[in-house]
């Protein structure tokens, strides 16, 4: 899966690195966390005397705190001469929002790695991993691990089995490969702690979430193109007392409308408004639909985020009486 030169010059450079930062994307989910907090460990073993850090500009939702990393996410990043970047599961150096303060990092005057699965990601990287046809970011870091020959301990496999599930839908997507099973039963081997994860990560739904649940899918409505929409407004959020994080799964229920084309979830947030799209069919790429506005994702799941805010439109239609029923009355 990866090239031997790339793994033994980011080996290279994790070694001669002063100081490790790792980081993911905003809103972080279960691969982002799953990645960072595995790549973290992994990186230990590379280099055991340099000091290791995390960042993301969003703390990790709770749901994820059976990981031990996550408590050592921080938001503020003073990147210095000598460090090292791993940059894990973003499709573009803007979804760390770090690229505005510090484009050093991106643009490779600084050392990076890149950790990705994404199609759109270009490899801004100075070493790059990135490998469209893997289901997770956490798939590349057990590629690296094992091409690298460093060990995978339980908390790691615990790590990495996080990213495995979430972004295929707990192994129902169908990005779920042979790869995919042949992987998460490696890292169950290693001692995954899995009911742990899968309890925390599927079956644990706080009161808050469950009602902003409740509007996505009492809002749903279905489209002359064939799309299942639904919409939330900031007084959505603000109702159930639920934040944005909250909404992660629920788009996998909009998306269930038997014979939909796609299925689209728009929320508002601070003066833009944000899309998820999903296909369940082949024949359809949601990444493009996603890109005429200016977005990206995979041909299954894409999304993107435009300026501006929702407003609701009502369409109505007359609908004449059939003839039978027009000679009752
Ligand atoms: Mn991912």
């Amino acid at each position: 899966m990866l090239k031997k030169e790339d793994i033994d010059r980011a080996l290279v450079l994790i070694r001669n690195a002063k100081r490790i930062c790792c980081m993911c994307h905003r809103n972080p989910d279960g691969d982002a966390i799953g990645s960072i907090a595995g790549i973290a460990e992994l990186c230990i073993q590379i280099a055991p005397d340099t000091p290791v850090k995390l960042f993301c500009v969003d703390p990790s939702p709770p749901l994820f705190s059976y990981l031990p990393w996550v408590q050592r996410i921080e938001q503020e990043l003073h990147p210095t001469e000598g460090d090292v970047f791993i940059v894990v599961d973003c499709a573009d150096p803007k979804l760390t929002e770090y690229h505005e303060r510090f484009p050093q990092i991106f643009g490779g005057t600084w050392s990076s790695i890149c950790f990705d699965h994404h199609e759109t990601n270009k490899g801004f990287g100075t070493v790059n991993f990135v490998i469209a046809s893997a289901a997770s970011t956490c798939e590349i870091i057990v590629a690296f691990a094992e091409g690298a020959g460093l060990a995978i301990s339980s908390e790691i496999a615990t790590s990495l089995l996080t990213g495995f599930y979430t972004d295929t839908g707990g192994l129902l997507h169908s990005n779920t490969t042979p790869n995919v099973y042949r992987t998460v039963a490696r890292l169950l081997r290693a001692g995954a702690r899995h009911q742990t994860m899968t309890q925390s990560v599927f079956r644990t739904a706080k009161l808050s979430t469950l009602r902003l649940w409740g509007r996505v899918l009492e809002k749903i409505a279905v489209t002359e193109e064939g799309g299942a929409i639904s919409a939330l407004t900031e007084s959505d959020f603000r109702a159930t007392g639920a934040d944005y994080s909250e909404l992660t799964g629920a788009i996998d229920y909009v998306n269930a409308v038997p014979g939909m084309r796609f299925s689209l979830v728009l929320t508002e947030r601070g003066g833009k408004v944000k899309g998820s799209l999903r296909t369940l069919r082949d024949d359809v790429d949601v990444a493009k639909m996603a890109a005429t506005f200016q977005g990206g994702g995979h041909r299954k799941a894409a999304g993107f985020a435009v300026e501006g805010k929702l407003v609701p439109e009502t369409r109505w239609k007359v609908k004449k009486p059939s003839i039978e029923s027009g000679i009752k009355n």
